[in-house]
């Protein structure tokens, strides 16, 4: 028999897919059989996950991936997920309401509160966590006081959730924990003290567990609701997807590399063994994330093609029909830099009307309003092309560590003029691809605990590297085009 294959469950922000993945010595093949949309549900105010219409594309997905595999069940399992979400359950395990989407108005003026329990200086010592009003940590300070948080025995982030259901065990998957803004990423264990300070009770965590970790085994009903022989394993991999991201990044051993995970958020920075806790850092808004095997991800959140979904959201609605790839095509060719906005902005976080957010802020900035959608996408893409170039040169100086190339991965690694105009504004080539960077990180970590591969990240990353199909761009054009337009936008 051939090399085993793995099931990949990847849940974007945007949309969520379940993918066969097969790895051995020399070998690394992804097909995506199951592919859904990822649509938050507005009710009475709230913006929540529709976290049962997910987990039953998860279930439709390990059916398709046992229809997929040979011998019809895959090896194992493994789940990644957006971050810093969760659900909250009882004592019986039942969750208790639906979980609330990150970009939700309920952690507005959070932020402000848990500075008055902690000053954020101290906060980021202690947990190396960037400023952001959604980490887990604001979420919870916002929930106080509610008969859910109140009832609440368990809480559990969304893979974990959705590996609950599918195995009735629960744990707590350490990259993922690494975004609660409760754990030290200096010893990978609860930030005590942090807890402690914000009344959190740190018993609603199950035990952590680390990627490669076994995590129980499917259902006697999930297996008959998806056709599968047992026993199918479900192995802890990155569950982060940022994290499965970055370990399925093509680096080259020996060649210094930041990366650009680019999706719904764009998270640029680059991979260190130990975090960086400093003053300059936390005024630079630089997360410590842990990644896979000990690693730390040092980077900075960039609201990301989030802005060109909205936009297209915008334009849908309006009864304009956009096609991406025409409005790529006409982007491309539309003035470049004309005008930049700042992609970190908390402005574009809500969901809404994105264009007309995007011509007030080159508005307020006097800069010229794009005429068209094709100027909009224009923007979008330069203000994310500087926002990288911001990133990357700034995690090289807070860290020390210099690069020599760029790696975009995630779906934006398809969109041609992205990757170009990362490379002109960072000024160092990029390599792009894959997309599917979560899956590939998912699938390598679960075939190492298998024992289908093995060694480091290196070896994986070079397993990656020599299978994958990866595009070049070599940075050109005008440097000074670009420092104009990041003064423009940094003032
Ligand atoms: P997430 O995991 O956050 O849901 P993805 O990594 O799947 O996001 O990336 C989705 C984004 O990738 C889309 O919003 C789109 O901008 C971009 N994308 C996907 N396919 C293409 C394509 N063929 N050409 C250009 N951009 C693409
Ligand atoms: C990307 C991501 C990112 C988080 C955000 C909430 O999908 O996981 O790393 O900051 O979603």
């Amino acid at each position: 028999c051939g090399p085993p294959s793995f099931a990949a469950v990847d849940l974007g922000a945007s949309s969520g897919r379940v993918m066969v993945g097969t790895a051995g010595p020399g070998v690394l093949e992804l097909q995506e059989v199951h592919r859904f949309p990822n649509r938050p549900v507005r009710v009475a105010g709230t913006l929540y996950w529709d976290v049962l219409g997910l987990y039953r594309g998860v279930l439709d997905g390990l059916r398709a991936a046992g229809r997929a595999v040979p011998g019809g069940r895959p090896a194992s399992v493994g789940i990644d997920s957006w971050a810093v979400d969760h659900g909250l359950l009882d004592a019986s395990g039942t969750l208790l309401g639906n979980p609330v989407h990150y970009r939700d108005g309920r952690t507005d003026g959070a932020a402000e509160r848990a500075a008055a329990v902690m000053p954020p200086r101290e906060l980021y010592a202690a947990t190396g966590l960037q400023h952001q009003p959604f980490n887990s940590l604001h979420q919870l300070v916002a929930a106080r006081g509610t008969s859910a948080l109140a009832a609440a025995r368990h809480l559990l982030l969304i893979p974990d959730l959705m590996a609950y259901w599918l195995t009735g065990e629960m744990g707590t998957e350490l990259t993922n924990a690494s975004t609660t803004q409760l754990l030290d990423p200096r010893t990978g264990d609860w930030a005590r003290p942090v807890a402690e300070a914000f009344g959190v009770d740190l018993a609603l965590f199950p035990p952590l567990r680390r990627p490669g970790d076994p995590a129980g085994e499917l259902l006697a009903e999930v297996l008959a609701e998806c056709g599968l022989d047992g026993p199918v394993p479900v192995t802890a991999v990155g569950s982060h997807d940022t994290a499965s991201a970055v370990a399925g990044v093509p680096a080259e051993g020996g060649r210094a590399f930041a990366y650009v995970a680019t999706g719904t958020w764009s998270l640029a920075g680059v991979e260190l063994e130990a975090p960086v806790l400093t003053e300059e850092s936390r005024a630079a808004n630089f997360t410590n994330e842990l990644g896979v095997d000990g690693t730390v991800r040092y980077l900075r959140n960039i609201m990301g093609l989030w802005l060109l979904q909205e936009c297209l959201r915008t334009w849908e609605a309006d009864g304009l029909r956009p096609e991406l790839e025409a409005l790529l095509r006409e982007a491309a060719k539309a003035p470049g830099l004309r005008s930049v906005v700042d992609a970190s902005d908390p402005v574009f976080l809500p969901p809404g009307r994105m264009p007309e957010r995007i011509a007030e802020a080159c508005r307020r900035t006097g800069q010229p309003v794009p005429r068209d959608p094709a100027e909009t996408v224009r923007c979008v893409l330069d203000s994310l092309a500087l926002a990288h170039r911001r990133a990357v040169a700034d995690a090289q100086r807070l860290s020390g560590r210099e690069v020599e190339v760029v790696h975009v991965v995630g779906g934006g690694a398809r969109n041609e003029l992205l990757c170009r105009l990362t490379a002109d504004a960072c000024g160092l080539p990029v390599v792009a691809g894959p997309a599917e960077a979560a899956a590939f990180g998912n699938v390598l970590v679960q075939a190492r605990a298998a024992g289908a591969v093995h060694g480091d990240l290196t070896a994986l990353r070079s397993l990656l590297r020599t299978t994958q199909p990866l595009r070049h761009h070599e940075p050109m054009g005008d440097r000074g085009a670009w420092e104009r337009a990041e003064a423009a936008v940094c003032g």
